[in-house]
């Protein structure tokens, strides 16, 4: 079989390479064509461990390569962005899902499956994927098999997880659902979950918003004990000792691109209905403000300086996409903050990084805003002595409070800082 796989983002090109290490004779097509250039020549663009290699040795052996047009396939996997739109409710933006099923029209033959990976709003993959097909002359569930097929591996561990989960597949007929099972049935050690298209996006998006939702719990619970001066962080430890309860930990906002835009494709559809939903994504959106509050509690005087370390949305990528990080940092800068960054996994930004030491020169805080690893294992004993005040603000909850006791710093847990 050979495969042509539709966006070469964070999905696509690990999908597109798990298919090549596994036999497959694959092309991977990206409008980008710096992108293109730069797969062609061994090297990807987005950090993900493991794949890399697992990409350079597919390109080595010719079975990847990288084009900036479809070719003729047996399978057709779109993997393309599904923003949200400026709308009231944030709805889905189609126009990529759209513009990439034209894409492949000239390409496709009897027989072909076709699979969306993207999230996609509830019906998108019968209500307006299958017509574009259809008009094309083809009947589905006959000539070509359509399926939704989310993808749902956690950013970090993609390629453990593209084989690992259990993994969802949405036919538009039950035959659309067997054929695109064969397909997955390459690499994944997962069970295959048969259902239908509209189940298995209204899944894939339930299973974001349900994190959505315990996330905004947390955050809520911790303003809540702020107040009540109790720590939150112990109240979800001792919680979560119970064996059906499992709070998530409370941060400084959820950012990326799935949790923080699939909710409100669930919103758009029924937002008369989707009120527990509609508040939890206003919760997780008021922590960058709140986190903004808390630091102008603990900074010693209004022209203070704050050394944020880390500005992705989550720890150990390099992904600033919906990045929280990335709106306190703003916000602390319309309030006249002197704010200087540092981040050790993120390269292309037009943001002016600067390496550890410096960073915390003259500073009055440092602020870790990601989990990376790298700031678990800094001897802060010995980093702190270039500041003007050794204050460590931890929004992530990376960093153990006993390791600051009897020493000359201040730490302070977001999870634990009372009003
Ligand atoms: N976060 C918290 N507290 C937590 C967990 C996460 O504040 O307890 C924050 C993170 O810091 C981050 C955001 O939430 O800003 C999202 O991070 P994440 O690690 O929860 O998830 P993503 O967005 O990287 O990946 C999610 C995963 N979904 C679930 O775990 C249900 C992944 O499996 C999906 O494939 C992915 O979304 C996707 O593509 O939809």
């Amino acid at each position: 079989d050979k495969i042509c796989v539709i966006g070469l983002g964070y999905i696509g090109l690990p999908t597109a390479t798990m298919f090549a290490l596994n036999g497959k004779q694959v092309v991977g097509v990206d409008v980008n064509q710096k992108v293109v250039d730069k797969l062609n020549r061994g090297q990807v663009h987005i950090e993900e461990p493991g794949l890399g290699e697992a990409f350079k040795k597919m390109v080595d052996e010719k079975k990847i390569k990288a084009s900036t047009t479809p070719e003729v396939a047996d399978v057709f996997i779109i993997a393309v962005p599904t923003p949200n739109k400026d709308d009231e409710y944030k709805s889905c933006d189609l126009s990529y899902v759209e513009s990439a099923t034209r894409s492949i029209l000239p390409f496709i033959k009897k027989g072909d499956v076709v699979i969306l990976e993207s999230t996609i709003s509830p019906t998108t993959t019968d209500e307006t994927v299958k017509p574009i097909i259809e008009k094309k002359g083809f009947k589905i569930g006959e000539d070509i098999f359509l399926a939704h097929c989310p993808e749902r591996v956690l950013p970090g561990k993609i390629m453990e997880e593209l084989v690992e989960n259990n993994r969802i597949v949405g036919g538009v007929t039950e035959k659309c659902t067997d054929e695109a099972a064969k397909i997955y049935k390459t690499f994944v050690k997962g069970e295959i979950l048969k259902t239908t298209s509209k189940t298995a996006e209204m899944s894939k998006l339930m299973e974001n918003t349900f994190r959505d939702v315990n996330i905004a719990l947390a955050n809520e619970l911790t303003k809540i004990c702020n107040k009540l001066d109790i720590s939150s962080l112990d109240v979800v430890n001792l919680a979560n000792k119970h064996p059906r309860v499992n709070i998530h930990t409370p941060g400084p906002g959820v950012g990326g691109h799935c949790l923080a835009v699939d909710p409100y494709f669930i919103i758009e559809k029924a937002p008369e209905l989707a009120n527990i939903i509609s508040l939890a994504r206003e919760t997780n959106n008021s922590m960058p403000k709140y986190v903004v509050s808390k630091v102008e509690e603990l900074l010693p005087k209004n022209d203070s300086k704050v050394s944020v370390f880390g500005i992705t949305y989550k720890g150990n990528t390099d992904d600033l996409r919906e990045s929280p990080a990335i709106e306190i940092v703003d916000i602390l800068k319309n309030k006249g903050i002197n704010v200087v960054l540092h981040d050790p996994h993120v390269k292309d930004t037009e943001l002016t990084l600067l390496d550890r030491e410096e960073a915390v020169e003259d500073s009055d805080m440092i602020l870790i805003l990601s989990d990376h690893n790298e700031f678990k294992d800094i001897n802060y004993k010995e980093l702190v002595k270039s500041m003007n005040t050794p204050l460590i603000f931890d929004t992530k909850n990376i960093l153990k409070e006993e390791n600051f006791e009897g020493t000359n710093m201040i730490f302070k847990n977001l999870g634990n800082i009372p009003d």
